[in-house]
């Protein structure tokens, strides 16, 4: 059993000797840890630092491309590496490492695919209300549309079995936490989460310059999140209301057409044929994209397949066990 501990890094010479004092050597039930650093195109001693802690593992993005990809490259790196159980965890010590072994236990006792950390944000001191707020709120509304219970949708303290790891297949820039959550919820794998405090602050955030930007993309991801997965849900409803609304005006140019004796042809009424037939049209499309996202979303589910088997596939080349061990998969 192999633990990565995947740290993304942007500039965290000052901070990444900390995350190491906490790294556990050893996780009862796990042979190995090993760590994984993504330099996300630091431009400061990063590299040279974590060499000198000892990292042997690192992927190098040549120019910044953000949390998201560093993470999503960190997945896959750490699938390479043999990983079982791949640990996220920030460079500014942000969480506190010396409780992997908490966090990876629901994965080890084949409870959970993912587990994340709550960091039981209406505690934390230094969170502004509104951010308190917002988090609340945010988280949610995710789950709502996830169909998870995670206490805390941001936590960046997380950990993923390997069958979770293959099985995300990550897009967007933004909120990858989110995202995975999301996809998680859909895929129905068992999300867990343990309750952590966090260690004092030792720099702002970086990845939220404010707090109105992070509600604003977060939004854009969960309501992506949900159209993706739900596409024929929201067409289909939507479909539906137009249906009726168009149908109102429109039977009422049929009623006054057909009975009512000073009409005209429903001459009177043809304001109601105009609006229910440009609104019965906008239906009648509505419904029919939501044929044609159904179909794409079949798509979807068949691609991702492909993609959990190239990954797998390629996990396996490199001679390491691969994910379902005979007992797993005769399970
Ligand atoms: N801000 C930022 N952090 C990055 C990026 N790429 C990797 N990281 C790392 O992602 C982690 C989270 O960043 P941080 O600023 O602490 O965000 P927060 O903990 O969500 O407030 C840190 O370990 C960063 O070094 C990037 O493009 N921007
Ligand atoms: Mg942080």
């Amino acid at each position: 059993m192999k633990v990565v501990v995947m740290i993304p890094c942007l500039n965290e010479e000052d901070t990444l000797p900390l995350v190491f004092r906490t790294m556990p050597q050893s996780i009862p039930g796990v042979d190995s840890i090993e760590v994984l650093v993504i330099n996300d195109g630091s431009t400061d001693r990063t590299v040279e630092v974590a060499r000198e802690l000892g990292v042997k593992h690192f992927i190098h993005h040549t120019r910044n491309q953000g949390l998201a990809y560093s993470f999503r490259d960190g997945l896959a790196g750490a699938l390479e590496l043999g990983a079982d159980i791949i640990v996220l965890t920030d460079g500014d010590n942000q969480y506190p490492q010396e409780r992997i072994p908490d966090l990876v236990q629901p994965i080890l006792d084949g409870r959970a695919d993912v587990v994340i950390a709550d960091r039981q944000t209406q505690t934390i001191a230094h969170f502004s209300p509104l951010k308190k707020f917002y988090q609340r709120r945010g988280t949610w509304f995710l789950n709502l549309i996830a169909g998870t219970r995670v206490p805390d949708a941001t936590s960046g303290f997380r950990a993923f079995s390997r069958e979770a790891a293959l099985k995300l297949n990550l897009v967007g820039r933004y909120s990858f936490g989110m995202e995975t959550i999301i996809q998680s919820g859909h895929k129905r794998m068992a999300i867990d989460s343990i309750t952590i405090t966090t260690n004092p602050k030792t720099r702002e955030s970086r990845l939220i310059k404010s707090d109105l930007t992070h509600v604003r993309k977060s939004g854009i991801t969960i309501l992506r999140g949900f159209v993706t997965y739900k596409a024929y849900a929201v067409f289909l409803s939507l479909g539906l209301v137009l249906l009726v609304v168009g149908l109102v005006p429109f039977l009422l140019y049929l009623y006054a057409l057909l009975f009512a004796s000073d009409s005209g042809y429903g001459g009177r009424h043809l304001q109601s044929l105009i609006v229910g037939g440009v609104v019965l049209t906008a239906s009648f499309v509505t419904l029919t994209l939501g044929v044609v996202a159904d179909m794409i979303s079949v798509n979807r589910a068949l691609l991702e397949d492909v993609l959990t088997e190239v990954k797998r596939g390629r996990v396996a080349e490199r001679g390491e066990p691969v994910f379902g061990t005979e007992e797993t998969r005769t399970e």
